[in-house]
């Protein structure tokens, strides 16, 4: 059977229209992500989900859209005007599009708006739901949507969820400043994959995702909840050949006729924008009318062409800036211009295709110069409209997506009116063979990175995951194999478990002192040591005073500091050959090094020393941990010692013990017919080596391991201990 892709995003490609005689007529929006996803996989079996683009409250109403749109694939989110209003022109409009795109000034903050995004989420939620049996794809899409994945995956834990933001994911800085930033990340981390147009906004979705809710990544993979989710850039591309080989005969209008009137003798600057305070609309006039004073040779020769496409007239921001557009042009074209020439031609409407890329083509100049932007697909469509006659130039802000891919472009700084006015003069002055050299540069980038090329990425590197989840699923100790487990341990004669302590039986704290153990654990414990066949060692990292403190009481065998000391027989015992006379010169090192960072602290044993540095940045404790590591290399070298990289830890100690060491005491001394180890961190993996192959290694997460299986967290091993002393009652 077909693998079913279920698509999500705020709008659907169709939009419905109701008339005056309530008559329903359905628009198709074929916007580029409608191609790119037409392009995927035959194979794969699509349906979209969205909103359609209207208030529609009448049930019967509802129903005949469901119908008629369901032989497009194409499934309904109903919303009223009031989510509308305070959803999607409110939290997404209003609070999300400035807040990401640093107009931090225009943001709104305010809890209604929350509270329907929040609703809004989950009416599509509640739409995709009974949609899925859970082995399907859903590809979710754009900011209005950031907490439809958390929602899908609590409903189906081990679905495969892609997420793609359009905009720019704004610095931690400017992140952190949302109220409601952990919900956010949150929602977003229930995909399996989140994607990016650029690099910039991936590291910086990254930074948030440490900061705010502590994930660290490795190479743009974090571990959420024991599941990876991998970050990527994908730069989202353009439908090639529509804009090279655009179809003459769509459209025709008188405007196409005009635009080719005034090409003849005029050279063209034009510029293609929503009326949006992010595209930079009056810093281009105003360097444009800078242009015209500082360069009066190229007066009537040159017109620029602006078609601003009208935009969330009800805000209050776009009409201050629609003013100012209708203000700034009066006042160049008076200025500068006659009854023979408008410099500026400023249109306030949309355009159709054929309108729009008669523009593309005739232009000598395109000026895209938005303060922010996620890509900016027009910049990529003037290029590709230049496929049959090589000749224009781009001018491209450097704060769109596509100045990373469109390098041969002029790039300018939006804000800097000199630049730009530098730029309009290089442009004009431009020769042929330059222009065309860029163009072709361009092209060759644009058609092989099209919009398909985009989505079957996206898609395939998603499918790549579902591969990858499933080999990690199979060294999973799922219930299949605990029961193997259970069955070797009721029949054993005598049983050897080994136990790790941080991160393996209790989760991180901030504060290492913090993590006594509670009650349960307590209980879970002593039950396993008091059964007559199992002998329990716990195997630590903590000093052995710690330990005897929290959990000397229950009885247990200890190896402590990893495997400095080794308690059995009710006996503490240190490992052969230890000193402790190199402690003074490694401590003042580490005194040095707390001094510089604030928030870390020195942890001393008695034959070892660790620097701890959970509380801090961790590119600060990594800069530092090198920068330490090469004078301790020299120490190393002279004092036998070595230096241990734990979890935001690093521990010295002498050379030649570590846990693995430690665990032959348990191991010489008797035969066991059930071993059992469990640990997170690398350290354990000494033991995990030191077993015999019939042992039940455990990696807690999903790390490299020498281990046979993998646990995914603490939560999981406590539940395997209790299951484990259900099995002692039955004995
Ligand atoms: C987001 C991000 C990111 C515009 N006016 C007319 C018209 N258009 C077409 C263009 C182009 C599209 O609309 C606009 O694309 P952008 O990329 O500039 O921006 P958005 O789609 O608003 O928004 C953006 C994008 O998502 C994709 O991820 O690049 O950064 O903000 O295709 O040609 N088309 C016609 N008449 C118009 O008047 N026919």
């Amino acid at each position: 059977m077909s693998q079913q892709l279920v698509i999500v995003s705020n709008r659907l490609p169709v939009t419905i229209k109701k008339t005056a005689d309530k008559e329903l007529i359905y628009y198709p929006s074929a916007g580029g992500l409608a191609t790119g996803l037409s392009s995927l996989d035959p194979s794969l079996n699509k349906i979209w989900v969205g909103w359609p683009g209207q208030e529609i409250s009448d049930e019967w109403e509802q129903e005949s859209i469901r119908t008629d749109l369901a032989k497009s694939n194409l499934v309904p989110v109903f919303l009223t005007d009031q989510d509308i209003e305070l959803y999607y022109e409110g939290f997404s409009n209003k609070t999300l599009w400035p807040h990401f795109h640093y107009f931090t000034q225009y943001t709104t903050y305010s809890d209604e708006y929350w509270d329907s995004y929040k609703k809004a989420n989950q009416k599509f939620a509640d739409a995709i739901i009974p949609l899925l049996k859970g082995d399907e794809l859903v590809w979710v899409h754009d900011y209005q949507l950031m907490l439809l994945p958390k929602m899908i995956r609590e409903a189906f834990p081990n679905i495969s969820i892609g997420y793609f933001l359009h905009i720019p994911f704004p610095s931690y800085e400017i992140f952190r400043v949302l109220p409601w930033r952990e919900e956010l990340l949150a929602g977003v981390l229930g995909s399996d994959q989140i994607g990016f147009h650029t690099f910039n906004y991936m590291r910086h979705f990254l930074s948030a995702a440490y900061r705010i809710a502590g994930y660290e990544h490795n190479f743009g993979k974090l571990k959420v909840d024991g599941r990876i989710v991998n970050v990527d850039v994908f730069p989202m591309g353009i439908d090639y050949e529509k804009y090279a080989f655009p179809d003459e005969e769509e459209s025709q209008t008188d405007d196409v006729f005009f635009i080719q009137r005034l090409a003849q003798n005029q050279r063209l600057i034009i510029c293609v924008d929503r009326l949006d305070y992010t595209k930079g609309i009056p810093q281009r006039i105003k360097a444009f009318a800078q242009f015209l004073k500082n360069n009066p040779q190229y007066h009537r020769k040159v017109s620029l062409v602006m078609i601003v496409v009208p935009s969330r007239s009800g805000v209050d921001q776009y009409q201050d800036l629609k003013h100012t557009v209708d203000e700034l042009c009066g006042e160049v074209n008076s200025t500068f211009g006659g009854f023979d020439w408008t410099p500026i031609k400023y249109l306030y409407r949309s355009v159709n295709f054929r309108e729009l890329t008669t523009l593309y083509e005739l232009a000598d100049v395109a000026m895209i110069t938005p303060i922010r932007d996620g890509m900016n697909l027009v910049a990529k469509e003037f290029i590709a409209s230049k496929e049959r006659n090589k000749r224009g130039v781009l001018i491209l802000s450097e704060m769109a997506g596509a100045s990373n891919e469109l390098l041969e472009a002029i790039i300018i700084n939006p804000i800097d009116l000199n630049d730009m006015e530098r730029a309009i003069v290089q442009a004009l002055e431009m020769d042929e063979d330059e222009q065309e050299r860029r163009l072709v540069e361009m092209q060759k980038k644009l058609k092989k990175y099209n919009v398909r090329h985009w989505a079957n990425t996206f898609m395939n590197e998603q499918i790549k995951l579902i591969n990858k989840k499933n080999t990690i699923r199979t060294n999973l100790l799922d219930e299949k194999e605990q029961e193997k487990l259970f069955e070797a341990y009721r029949k054993a004669k005598s049983r050897l478990i080994v136990l790790d302590y941080d991160g393996t039986m209790m989760n991180f704290h901030v504060d290492p002192q913090a993590v006594t153990p509670d009650e349960a654990l307590l209980k879970m414990l002593t039950q396993l040591h008091q059964e007559p066949k199992n002998q329990v060692v716990i195997s630590s990292g903590r000093d052995r005073a710690t330990l005897e403190k929290w959990l000397g009481h229950i009885g247990t065998d200890f190896s402590a500091e990893h495997g400095v000391w080794t308690k059995r027989h009710n006996n503490w015992q240190k490992a052969l050959g230890l000193r402790d006379s190199w402690k003074p010169e490694v401590y003042a090192l580490l005194e040095n090094l707390v001094e510089r960072t604030p928030g870390s602290f020195i942890e001393e044993k008695q034959y070892s020393i660790a620097w701890h540095y959970r509380n801090i940045d961790r590119d600060l404790g990594e800069k530092r941990v090198r920068e330490f590591k090469d004078v301790l290399l020299y120490l190393t070298a002279n004092l036998d010692l070595q230096v241990l990289e734990g979890h935001k830890v690093v521990e010295i100690k002498n050379a030649g013990v570590n846990k693995g060491k430690a665990i032959y005491n348990w191991l010489s001394e008797q035969e066991y017919d059930f071993i059992i180890a469990i640990g997170d961190d690398h350290t354990d993996e000494d033991t995990f080596r030191a077993m015999p192959s019939h042992a039940y290694t455990i990696k807690v997460g999903l790390d490299k391991t020498d281990a046979r299986f993998n646990l995914l967290n603490v939560e999981d091993v406590r539940n395997l201990m209790q299951k484990l002393t259900l099995v002692n009652n039955e004995a």
